[in-house]
């Protein structure tokens, strides 16, 4: 029995409420959290209005990537004119790189307090998941906090998707607080991954609620693969490194709060960290909670944990919710604008750990375009992270395509962390530590160590012969590598 006042609809007579050219606000950071049945009622809904000749395209925020029955169900059907600030679908992306959707590659700690400075315009609609929502307002949310409490309050008119699916108790994890605009803004009292600064539970005017769909699913997340050989070397480089800097007393005995990007290399980092001995118990301050953390929190390795979301496969959730007392008091679900605030992550000292795709000699980062032009997910929180953690990490395989691609390249296609944010960087080759290093220094640094070898003679031409400079470039040929692709497929030069 329903515990709200909400009259409760079916998905397609919530989307219905929903017209076209709307600004909607949805819950899901990663498919954590993300709402389920009214995503696919509106990829219905405008494929029914095309075939009766009407438009109907939506300008969709979430708080970062969804699962693929939201950002791929709707991008199948065409129903996305425009995207906010981050997402991992293959047919979103294809609209993206075709230029039929406006896609706004953002940093993912900016979401909120954009929202709340009006720089988006007025939101029309939210939808959003929840456990709970409350006659007087209060809204308990699942799996993420993401940029939920900041639609829910901004949104004119809102729907919430009621899952029965989560553990109830999810609320024993929020902490949901929103920053007042400047000049009104004071110190943002979390000192610790598990200092608390709110409620657990987001809040609306219930006059705004036009209605609860109710589901019933987990969350769509795939379980991590294995890692394979070469995530392995990577995150092998990364233990080394940090075991060093533990030793030589650059990071205190106690450890510090980790951030650690998606994907199989950051599982994989994980994973060995916490299985090393001489790695001391830690604590993160990030932004995923993803499989291998449930695993060294139950060992005892992972002692507490900030997140915007738990990003975990239905079976490691359901170890959560099997043993919430356990959990529940070591971990803290946040909005994405405190898991990922530029102060906080300075504060606390987080060593983070992205992604990149690629990488140049002097240490800048692409982790979005290929080639400069064609996006795969965007930014996300690796800006946030990488800008202001202790020590930033960046990490990419030194090979794409079987060869074809070099991660290294002179100048790299598109920036998003420039040289003075990037301070080590990791491929499977080795580890280029750039803390100190002009760039001539990174330039050698980053080809003996990162390169692989097949491209390191290619590179070293390249600043060899590139115009003396502080930065040595050759601007006829700096894309030289890039170009090679473009015209026969593969990076090297014809004839190496
Ligand atoms: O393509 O799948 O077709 O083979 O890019 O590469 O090696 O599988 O790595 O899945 O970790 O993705 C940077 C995209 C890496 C991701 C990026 C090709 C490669 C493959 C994927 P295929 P891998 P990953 C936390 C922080 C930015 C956001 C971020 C990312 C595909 O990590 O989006 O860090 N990061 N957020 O073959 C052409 C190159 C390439 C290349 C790899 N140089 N040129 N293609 N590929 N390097 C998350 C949140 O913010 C929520």
């Amino acid at each position: 029995m329903p515990t709200h006042p909400f009259p409760t609809l079916s998905a397609d007579e919530a989307a219905a409420l929903i017209p076209d050219g709307a600004f909607v606000g949805f819950s899901g950071f990663t498919p954590a959290g993300a709402a389920k049945a009214v995503p696919a009622a509106l990829a219905d809904r405008a494929r029914t209005l095309r075939a009766a000749g009407e438009p109907y395209r939506l300008r969709v925020l979430t708080g970062a990537s969804t699962g693929d029955d939201f950002d791929e169900t709707l991008a199948e059907a065409d129903a996305i004119a425009w995207r906010a600030p981050y997402q991992s679908s293959r047919a979103l992306r294809r609209r993206v790189n075709a230029g039929e959707v406006e896609f706004v590659d953002m940093h993912l700690s900016h979401v909120p307090q954009m929202l709340e400075f009006g720089f988006f315009g007025a939101m029309d609609w939210a939808v959003v998941e929840a456990t709970e929502v409350t006659a007087d307002g209060r809204v308990y949310l699942t799996t993420s906090s993401g940029v939920s409490p900041s639609v829910l309050r901004h949104a004119e008119r809102v729907l919430i998707e009621v899952n029965r699916h989560p553990s109830k108790r999810l609320w024993e994890m929020h902490d949901v607080a929103i920053l007042p605009p400047p000049p009104y803004r004071s110190p943002i009292p979390i000192h610790h991954p598990l200092s608390k600064m709110g409620v657990p539970f987001a809040v609306l005017d219930p006059a705004k609620v036009a209605g609860v769909v109710e589901t019933d699913a987990p969350d769509d997340v795939a379980p991590f693969s294995a890692p394979d050989d070469v995530s392995r070397d990577i995150a092998g480089h990364v233990i080394e490194f940090l075991l060093h800097e533990l030793r030589s007393g650059r990071i205190p005995p106690d450890f510090l709060p980790l951030q650690s990007g998606v994907g199989n290399v950051a599982n994989a980092v994980m994973a060995g960290l916490g299985a090393h001995p001489d790695v001391p118990t830690f604590t993160m301050y990030t932004e995923v909670f993803q499989d291998a953390l449930v695993d060294l929190m139950e060992a005892g390795r992972l002692t507490a944990a900030s997140t915007c979301a738990l990003t975990l496969s239905p079976p490691q959730i359901q170890r959560v919710y099997d043993r919430m007392d356990v959990f529940a008091p070591k971990i803290v679900v946040r909005p994405q604008e405190l898991t990922n605030n530029p102060g906080v992550v300075r504060r606390l000292g987080v060593i983070t750990i992205n992604t990149a795709l690629e990488a140049d000699v002097y240490g800048n980062v692409n982790s979005t375009h290929v080639a400069g032009t064609q996006m795969v997910n965007g930014i996300g929180g690796s800006g946030d992270y990488t800008r202001n953690g202790y020590l930033s990490f960046l990490v990419t395989p030194s090979l794409a395509k079987g060869g074809a691609i070099s991660a290294i390249v002179p100048m790299v296609s598109h920036v998003d962390h420039n040289e003075h944010s990037v301070q080590i960087l990791v491929t499977e080759q080795g580890l280029a530590d750039l803390r100190g290093l002009g760039p001539m220094a990174r330039a050698e640094a980053v080809i003996e160590n990162c390169a692989h070898p097949m491209y390191r003679d290619t590179l070293r031409d390249y600043v060899r012969d590139a115009r003396q400079g502080h930065i040595r470039h050759d601007l006829g040929g700096a894309f030289s590598l890039h170009r090679n692709l473009i015209e026969h497929g593969h990076m090297l030069p014809a004839g190496r």
